[in-house]
């Protein structure tokens, strides 16, 4: 488990949703919804932690794009930023997370998310709307 001090998300977003996964980890956030991610490693771009962690977590390829939202202040002085993410070729597999899904406006809004994601909420369900 990586300790970083900067940690990307990604809003990947197809045919009008966006994808949420399920966390499994920490206890405090197992079953809530998240944009997927992780933490930027030692001399990595945020943009190729983003990519990798993609990969790396549910299968996919994609392109990254530019921050939505603010940062996001995380326990233990951490920061949570959000980047778009264009799809370019998977479908998400099911390796650290217990389920996704691909929501519309709605299903954002109503999503039991992670705190630290509600912060994003509104720009997110403009995008889908
Ligand atoms: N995190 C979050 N929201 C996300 C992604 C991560 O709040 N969309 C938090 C959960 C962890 C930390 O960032 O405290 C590191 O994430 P991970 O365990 O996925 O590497």
């Amino acid at each position: 488990m990586r300790d970083a001090r900067e940690v990307v998300a990604g809003a990947v977003v197809r045919q009008g949703h966006l994808l949420l996964a399920r966390r499994t980890w920490p206890v405090a956030l197992a079953g809530r919804w998240e944009l997927p991610g992780g933490g930027v490693d030692e001399g990595e771009t945020p943009v190729a932690a983003l990519a990798r962690e993609l990969e790396e977590e549910l299968g996919l390829t994609v392109r990254v794009d530019e921050q939505l939202g603010a940062d996001v202040g995380l326990p233990g002085g951490r920061v949570l930023r959000a980047r778009w993410a264009e799809l370019v070729e998977g479908e998400p597999q099911l390796r650290e997370h217990s389920a996704v899904r691909w929501v519309d406006a709605h299903g954002l809004v109503s999503a039991d998310l992670v705190p630290a994601d509600r912060a994003w909420t509104a720009e997110l369900a403009a995008r889908l709307a």
